[in-house]
């Protein structure tokens, strides 16, 4: 085995087969950092797409599953749609948000609720208007103005006939049940797409690659994580034990020094940190071997990009 299958739920049991079902795919989209990943993960209930509090962590669309007794929910993730910096990666990125945007049966439309911007009001005019969209604001728990809060929602809703609007706390778990009912009525019925202990449609190999960009993006500075790019060189699986062996892609060899660090102790924590929650989503020991290598315009390179499925 190379780490080509997905990590699954513990204890989850086909019995939803009998019952007609509702099951569609509902596309998370916003500016970028407002906190679309971790919006999905609280309602998948599992930490299947990477997050931090930089911009832009998010690169490529990532499945993540819910199933329940009466649904099955398919979250799709998309990076943070851009409209302030351009090049090439940028360009397939919000290319990527628009496809998503064409297939899917709902759209949970996220901004900050304690910012409405400019930014977040073109994220809404790319939804078609076939498509039902559910207005959230995300990280209610930092808003100290309600009465500000409203008004935009009201502001809004003059502009665009929302399914609903669920002000939540993404982080903290605040409204996320009452945002899984919306979401369910308007799911279309139909047969599971997934089996019921499915997390997510992206293979092991691919979300060690996105643990390890994650810990860049938490333990490095403010421009290396956007000159960086993870790909696994071998991942072998022996018993329960993984084999993971990852090079680190950086542009320039100026690079380098920054993201191993004195010592070596920034890549070090790196290894450590990424390896721990491959341990937990998995479910077994991980072994973790990280390189650095320069290979100079990576991010402009269309066959690189390729390889990383970034299309
Ligand atoms: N206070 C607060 N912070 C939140 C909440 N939800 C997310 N965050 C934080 O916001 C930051 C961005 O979260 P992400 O989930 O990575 O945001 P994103 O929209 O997926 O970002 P990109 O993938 O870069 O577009 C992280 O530091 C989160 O911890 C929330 O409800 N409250
Ligand atoms: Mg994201």
């Amino acid at each position: 085995m190379s780490g080509s299958t997905s990590p699954r739920r513990d204890g989850a049991t086909d019995d939803t087969a009998a019952k007609a079902m509702r099951c569609g795919q509902i596309a998370v989209v916003g500016r970028p950092n407002v906190g679309k990943s971790t919006l999905l993960n609280r309602l998948v209930g599992e930490k299947v797409s990477i997050t931090s509090r930089k911009a832009q962590t998010t690169r490529l669309p990532l499945r993540g599953i819910l199933t329940t007794a009466s649904a099955q929910f398919v979250f799709v993730d998309t990076p943070g749609f851009q409209t302030r910096h351009g090049g090439e990666m940028n360009r397939r990125l919000n290319l990527s948000v628009r496809r998503t945007l064409e297939s899917v049966d709902v759209v949970l439309w996220v901004w900050d609720a304690t910012r409405l911007t400019v930014a977040d009001r073109a994220v809404l005019d790319l939804i078609p208007a076939s498509v039902p969209v559910i207005a959230v604001p995300n990280k209610v728990d930092l808003v100290r103005d309600r009465a500000a809060l409203m008004a935009s929602v009201s502001e809004l809703s003059a502009v665009r006939a929302f399914a609903a609007v669920v002000p939540v706390s993404a982080s903290r778990g605040t409204q996320s049940e009452a945002l899984l009912r919306e979401i369910e009525t308007l799911l279309p019925e139909g047969e599971p797409m997934f089996a019921a202990d499915d997390l997510t449609d992206k293979p092991e190999r691919f979300l060690a690659a996105e643990i390890i960009r994650e810990k860049i993006f938490r333990l490095t500075g403010d421009e290396l994580p956007y000159r960086v790019a993870v790909m696994i060189d071998k991942y072998e699986q022996e018993g329960n034990l993984r084999r993971i062996f990852a090079a680190i892609l950086v542009d320039k060899a100026s690079q380098r020094p920054i993201l191993v660090g004195a010592g070596g102790e920034v890549l070090k924590r790196i290894g450590t940190e990424a390896r721990l929650d491959m341990q937990r989503l998995f479910g077994g020991p991980v072994y973790l071997e990280l390189f650095v290598k320069v290979k100079s315009g990576w991010s402009e390179n269309a066959a690189v990009l390729r390889d990383l499925g970034i299309t």
